[in-house]
């Protein structure tokens, strides 16, 4: 099966520099892809995105070197199988409050005997390889979106789930659920604090921290905090930046 390069490039002590895509076409996933990203996530959540839109956003991105990711909906197992099905090598689920939740994200993404996954790679044994079904559950990196009050208070038993690769902090809702003002870069003691709590513990448990960002910057701020993964602005906000500085120019 084709290597996870985010595994390989975390085993080496590199961070990871996340692409982010919510405009639902392949042609533009392909133009994010080629960027240089090391991994680029396809967001089913809150991007305009459909799972046929996201099948042919993951194979322009399988042009590229970058790992494609898909962030899901939600935790529920039908949508993260067929994703998994069309190639994707990783998974960031929204919302994991509890252990029970992050128990769930992994079983359906895990073949038996770890978990319940259905068996019918379709498209990712093209992308993966004739072993897939041997491997996948080695290959495939699992992030838990750790973004409310409950999932901090929960976090020492969500980072005990064997099988889950991570966190991802969403840095709006994790301030929502604060009552505290959105922002991508907080800077209210609070949901700073959380965002420590949550990079240091997953950090101590030898696994992938995740975050969210307002860009460039940001990315390189959290990367020297600690983080190892860290998305920058996705395509529609990239475009709109673009687009309105050369109107300005
Ligand atoms: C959040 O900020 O809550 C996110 O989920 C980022 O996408
Ligand atoms: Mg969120």
């Amino acid at each position: 099966m084709r290597k996870n390069a985010i595994r390989e490039k975390i085993a080496a002590g590199k961070a990871i520099v996340n692409g982010w895509l919510g405009i639902p076409s392949a042609y533009s996933a392909e133009v994010m892809a080629h960027q240089g990203f090391d991994s680029v996530t396809v967001d089913l959540q809150h991007g305009a995105i459909d799972y046929q839109a996201a099948f042919g956003m993951l194979q322009a991105i399988s042009t590229t070197a970058a790992v494609p990711l898909v962030r899901v909906p939600w935790n529920e197992p039908g949508i993260m199988m067929k994703l998994l099905d069309a190639g994707t090598y990783g998974i960031i689920c929204p919302m994991i409050n509890s252990k029970a939740e992050a128990e769930a994200f992994v079983a359906a993404c895990r073949y038996p005997p770890r978990g319940f996954r259905s068996n019918g790679p379709n498209r990712a044994l093209l992308y993966g390889g004739a072993d897939y079904l041997a491997n996948a559950n080695a290959e495939i990196v699992l992030l838990a979106m750790i973004e409310t009050k409950a999932g901090l208070e929960n976090l020492d038993a969500i980072l005990s789930v064997p099988g889950l690769d991570g966190t991802y902090i969403g840095p709006t809702d994790l301030a929502l659920s604060f009552g505290k003002p959105i922002s991508f870069d907080p800077t209210d003691p609070d949901v700073v604090g959380a965002m420590t709590t949550i990079r240091a513990k997953t950090r101590a448990k030898g696994l992938i921290a995740g975050t969210h960002t307002d860009g460039g910057a940001t990315c390189a701020k959290r990367f020297a905090e600690g983080f190892t993964f860290a998305t920058v602005l996705n395509d529609a906000r990239l475009l709109a930046n673009t687009a309105a500085a050369g109107e300005a120019g």
